[in-house]
């Protein structure tokens, strides 16, 4: 009875430090004439954070100031006087942005967000199919050796309770696996 007490206390703990979702900040510094990296690959919900490096810069949304849609999505100064721009991505897509100053040196970047979560949930590690043994490894690692979170959170949000990579979503995964357990919900 101890012996069981201790692991739902384990479990509890568990699901309390992991349960929550974690997105991703993406980091991109401005120097020079240059964002660092250029080109950016984000799911859906992750921050962007541009960062002042060196330099008087902008971040405008747009492929240049000709773009008749130039900064409606953002533009803002980048500089030692305001040096970071967050900006959170839910809509897959791509976004180009430049650099008022700059932008005719190359100053240019691409966000991209990729549609996450197609079909059913379960492809925990991103390799395109569902519920394997992979994706269990890779569930096991995130939840109890602080491995990387889902490539798609919804992804590894099996029993669709909101939350992804818990105990929940583990035993749901392990009862689909070696139990036929029901397939998990579409995203
Ligand atoms: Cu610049």
């Amino acid at each position: 009875m101890k012996r069981y007490s201790f692991f739902l206390a384990l479990a509890a703990m568990l699901v309390l430090s992991f349960g929550k979702a974690n997105a991703t900040i993406h980091t991109i510094g401005l120097a020079g004439t240059n964002f660092t990296p250029d080109s950016t690959l984000v799911n859906p919900g992750d921050t962007v954070r541009w960062t002042w490096v060196s330099g008087t810069h902008t971040t405008t949304s747009g492929t240049g100031a000709m773009d008749p849609n130039a900064g409606t999505l953002w533009d803002q100064p980048i500089s030692s006087a305001s040096p970071t721009l967050d900006r959170v991505f839910t809509a897959p897509g791509s976004f180009p942005y430049f650099c008022r100053p700059h932008e005719f040196f190359g100053m240019n970047g691409t966000i991209f967000v990729q549609v996450c979560c197609v079909g059913n949930r379960g492809d925990v590690n991103g390799d395109g199919t569902d519920a394997n043994i992979l994706d269990l490894t890779y569930l096991v690692d995130r939840i109890f050796r602080g491995g990387p979170s889902a490539v798609c959170d919804e992804e590894a949000d099996l029993n669709s309770d909101g939350t992804p990579s818990n105990i929940l979503d583990l035993t749901f995964l392990v009862d689909r696996i070696f139990r036929g357990g029901v397939p998990a919900g579409p995203c």
